[in-house]
């Protein structure tokens, strides 16, 4: 530990920590919007300066040394933070009335606390440009204050670069390599960046208005999914804390909304399960293509095609859980319902931007029909709902719909960073030794490690040896092992966010210094495995409606008929 001074006040605090950190736990809030913990740690903003002896020293990035006398309420202080917000604000398109993160802006809440009442600079403007090209991203330099933390997001964490600071001066801005659209870049749309931009540059592309379209169209048969992710981070955006579960409410609300059927996807992970493991099962068999790659997050199917092309027939045949779903709404149920697919439409609501991308893929439609036709995020549902002015807190809870709307705890589990590959366990040992088992938590491929190596063994004595890996980081770190011949698997589950879909980009947003002091990986997680160990139906195999729906319809797991509807092929 170190001694320190601050304010007059002698303080005991861990080496290694930095000023503003050591005075937040004083209960002194240092205001600051460039710093973001283990993503940005650029001191470029000059929100955050504090006096050390005769000088102003960015607080976010100064380590506490003992002995240090630190100011952090002088009239030298409180002007020079001023005045780097007068700056930023005064290059700001301040519309908060009509921005999404009116209300949740950090720009907005460093400017309350410095009372600032009116903006003193004014002069030209820097870059006003807006991209719109992604389906996924929308980049509008015009609220951009060039704090940096979208390019550690993107670069430093994720390791793709596809943004990055150009040009110099004042006509510096955030752009792509030689300031392309974004929709021609590398991004991955991941939406990374979105969570850690503090202000409205950067957000999701918007489909509210298409889906209020949808429902109000008396000739569309209009259904709803929702992604295992977003049931334990909705409530967020009401009030409610990190990590409570609300998926009885989040139907309730659905269903007010005007949604024909309110469906989970948790049924499509299910789904997935029984074709990915009957596929992993033939694969160890053959030998070919291993490691099978999980293929659900389509954030890792583009840095894969951008990064290891050759690899790509490593990548699992199955669509992902939600284009699962979306495929069987539009043939086994509309065929139970006797209506035209044409006429329906799907919707899924994704703790993920990415799925916006890939909602649009052709490799994930049936004759020329999308198998999903809007993708939401949690935070788009959650705008809908409070424009529908659904009192969501108080809703009562209410089940999903039959059939599609079923899942099990399996399913439920996906959301996390392990879950999809302690599904395929629960399954496969099953089917491997033809009898039920007791096991039902593989917690070995739990928690919150960048890359999770374990090795099991079946019931008939062979092996499969697993790597779970979330943040893209990591997963490059991973398949360049692997390329140099230093590590091998039999299957590989990635997620391209760090914690899997829990923290996907379309989730709500935190302010820098709550997910400092928030696990929040850690409690969404917690709170999908608490919502898997409620369930009565733990295994995908078990479900009932799945088992009903391989007897009514597809036959057996890879038959002719799934191949058709479920699995597709990836190409560079
Ligand atoms: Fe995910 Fe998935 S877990 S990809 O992260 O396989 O988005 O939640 O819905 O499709 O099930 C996201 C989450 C989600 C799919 C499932
Ligand atoms: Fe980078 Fe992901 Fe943002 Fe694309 S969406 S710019 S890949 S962080
Ligand atoms: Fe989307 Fe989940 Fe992949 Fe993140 S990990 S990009 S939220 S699918």
């Amino acid at each position: 530990t170190v001694k320190i001074m601050i304010d007059g006040v002698e303080t005991e605090i861990v080496k290694g920590t930095t000023v503003l950190e050591a005075a937040r736990d004083q209960g002194i809030n240092i205001p600051s919007l460039c710093y973001l913990q283990g993503v940005n740690h650029s001191s470029s903003c000059r929100v955050c300066v504090v006096e050390v002896g005769p000088r102003l020293i960015a607080s976010c990035t100064l380590i506490a040394e003992d002995g240090m006398k630190i100011q952090t309420n002088t009239k030298k202080v409180r002007d020079a933070r001023r005045t780097s917000a007068q700056l930023l604000l005064s290059d700001h398109d301040r519309e908060c009335l009509s921005c999404s993160r009116g209300g949740n802006c950090e720009l907005q809440s460093v400017s309350n606390s410095l009372n600032i009442r009116e903006v003193t600079y004014t002069g030209e403007h820097s870059s006003r440009e807006k991209d719109y090209s992604s389906p996924a991203i929308v980049r509008d330099a015009s609220k951009c204050i060039l704090c940096g933390r979208c390019v550690g997001a993107c670069g430093t964490v994720q390791t793709v670069g596809a943004i990055g600071f150009a040009k110099r001066g004042f006509d510096t801005v955030i752009s792509t390599a030689f300031g392309r659209p974004l929709a021609e870049s590398t991004c991955v749309n991941c939406g990374q960046c979105i969570m850690a931009c503090p202000v409205g540059a950067l957000t999701e592309h918007e489909n509210i208005r298409d889906v209020w379209d949808a429902i109000a169209d008396p000739d569309q048969y209009v259904v709803v999914q929702t992604a295992p992710a977003v049931r334990v981070a909705l409530g967020e955006e009401f009030g409610l804390p990190v990590g409570t579960r609300t998926t009885g409410k989040m139907a309730a609300a659905l269903r007010r909304l005007g949604f024909n059927k309110v469906f989970d996807t948790v049924f499509g992970a299910d789904l997935t399960i029984m074709e990915e493991g009957t596929e992993l099962l033939s694969r160890l068999s053959s030998g070919q293509n291993l490691p099978l790659m999980t293929s659900c997050c389509p954030g890792w199917v583009k840095f894969m095609e951008h990064n290891f092309p050759d690899m790509l027939d490593n990548l699992s045949t199955c669509k992902s859980p939600h284009e699962m779903e979306g495929a069987m709404v539009k043939s086994y149920f509309a065929g139970k319902l006797g209506i035209d697919p044409q006429k329906i439409t799907v919707v899924s609501i994704m703790p993920c931007t990415a799925k916006k991308f890939e909602g649009a893929r052709e490799e994930l439609s049936n004759k020329d029909m999308q198998d999903v036709d809007w993708v939401l995020t949690t935070r788009e549902l959650a705008a809908m709902i409070k424009e529908a002015g659904i009192d969501f807190v108080n809703l009562k809870d209410e089940e999903f719909d039959n059939p599609l709307g079923v899942g099990s705890g399996a399913g439920t589990i996906f959301g996390a960073t392990g879950g999809v590959s302690e599904a395929a366990l629960r399954t496969v040992f099953e089917l491997v030794s033809g009898q039920p088992l007791d096991t039902i938590e593989y917690t070995a491929v739990r928690g919150m490690d960048g890359i999770k190596e374990n090795t099991v063994e079946l019931p008939d004595g062979r092996t499969i040896r697993t790597a779970v890996v979330h943040g893209l980081g990591n997963a490059r770190r991973l398949m360049e092992a692997m390329q140099r011949g230093e590590k091998s698997y039999d299957f590989m589950e990635v997620m391209a966010c760090a914690g899997g879909c829990i923290t996907g980009g379309g989730q709500p947003i935190l302010n820098a210094a709550d997910s400092s002091r928030l696990d929040v990986k850690a409690l969404r997680a917690k709170a999908i495995y608490s919502e898997d160990e409620a369930q009565t139906v733990r295994k995908s195999h078990h479900n009932p409606f799945i088992k009903q729906l391989y007897a009514e319809f597809l036959g057996e797991p890879n038959s002719h008929l799934a191949h058709e509807l479920l699995h597709t092929h990836y190409t560079a």
